[in-house]
């Protein structure tokens, strides 16, 4: 692999380990708010970009190239609401998958087939991504500032909303 290619791995291999930070602050602050549900269901993703992070760091190990840990800035802490939590959720989702097309274009521009085929797993991966937050969003739109709903959702989301 080239070197921009190995760079741009590692860089999203620390984007990854930044993104289940983003995800356990927004559990936190559900978690802060009494919403518990929603916190179990951040904290879920924190951990599952946790594993995507691990992906990409066992797949530079056995490419021989050596997995660079970096750190990113602070997620943010503070909240408006748990709808404001998963629509900044969302946007973070699709930005995810706006680096892993630029990932995909310098991979394809190299000819590097091994790595296209890596990276597959992941745009499959961000259409349920995307599509599961979009689906909570919608939800909660609906919901507004019906309490009780909201607290219905709560105890419902993490059984609810799976990929
Ligand atoms: Fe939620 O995204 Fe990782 O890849």
């Amino acid at each position: 692999m080239s070197p921009t290619l190995v760079e741009a791995l590692n860089d999203q291999m620390n984007y990854e380990f930044y993104s289940s930070h983003v995800y356990l602050a927004m559990a936190s602050y559900c978690e802060s708010q009494n919403y518990n549900g929603f916190a179990k269901f951040f904290l879920e993703h924190a951990e599952e970009e946790r594993e995507h992070g691990m992906k990409i760091y066992k797949y530079l190990q056995d490419r021989g190239e050596q997995a660079i840990i970096t750190g990113f800035g602070d997620p943010s802490n503070e909240y408006e609401s748990v709808l404001d939590a998963c629509e900044k959720a969302l946007e973070h989702e699709k930005v995810v998958t706006s680096r892993f097309y630029n990932l995909s274009d310098i991979a394809e521009s190299e000819k590097e087939y091994t790595t296209i085929s890596f990276l597959k797993w992941f745009l499959e991966e961000q259409v349920e991504e995307e599509s599961l937050f979009e689906t909570v969003v919608q939800k909660l739109r609906r919901i507004k500032d019906d309490e009780s709903a909201l607290f219905i959702y709560d105890m419902h989301i993490s059984h609810d909303e799976v990929e």
